[in-house]
Order: C-alpha cells, then structure tokens, then sequence
C-alpha cells in the first residue's frame, strides 16, 4: 500500500528518485538503499551521531554498515512491511544533513 505511495512520492522530490536505489530483500519487504561517502572516518561517523539523534526523535531507525569513509544505508516500516513516508522523511534528513559533512 504506502509502499508505492512512498516511491512515487520518492520519484517526484528533487534528486531522491535518483540516487535511492528500490530494492526488494528477504521476506519480499521493499525497502530504499543509498550508499554515502564522506572525506574520512571522522566525517561518516560524526553524520551517523547526528542521524542517530534524529532517528530517535522520529522513533524511526536505519539499517546501515560503515566501512571507514563509507555508510550504506538501507531504511524500510518494518511494521509495515515496506517503505512509508516515515522512511522518505528520514531520507530526506540524511541527504540534507550529508551536505554540511
Ligand atoms: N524503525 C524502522 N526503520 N522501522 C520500524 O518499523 C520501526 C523503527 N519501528 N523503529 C519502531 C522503531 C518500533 O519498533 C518501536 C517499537 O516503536
């Protein structure tokens, strides 16, 4: 349901629909992917703090994997199975906070 929804509302806002891949894992749950790169260590895991805290604000938390310079990022509803506006909002965060990092 919010799935599609969430893609289309995805597709239409500036620059997401490009750069977030759709990907459907295990289970069959849809969920939205995008790989960040930073300067250094330093700089990924200082913009992890910052989307750690607004993630907990929102009640609403990644799945991600850094590797030095490197995060990648995975957000789905689990409840819901798929993507919802909660996961759109949370990547839009991400990609504006990524900017001053
Ligand atoms: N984060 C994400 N990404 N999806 C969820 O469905 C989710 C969450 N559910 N964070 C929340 C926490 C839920 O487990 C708690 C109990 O509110």
């Amino acid at each position: 349901f919010q799935a599609e929804d969430g893609i289309r509302h995805l597709v239409r806002s500036r620059g997401l629909g490009d750069v977030y891949k759709r990907q459907k894992k295990t289970r069959g749950r849809d969920s939205i992917e995008k790989n960040y790169i930073f300067k250094d260590f330093t700089s990924a895991f200082s913009w992890m703090t910052r989307i750690a805290l607004i993630a907990e604000k929102m009640d609403h938390h990644p799945e991600w994997f850094n590797v030095y310079n490197r995060v990648n990022v995975t957000l789905s509803t689990h409840d819901a199975g798929g993507i919802t506006e909660l996961d759109i909002k949370l990547a839009k965060e991400m990609d504006k906070t990524a900017r001053k990092y």
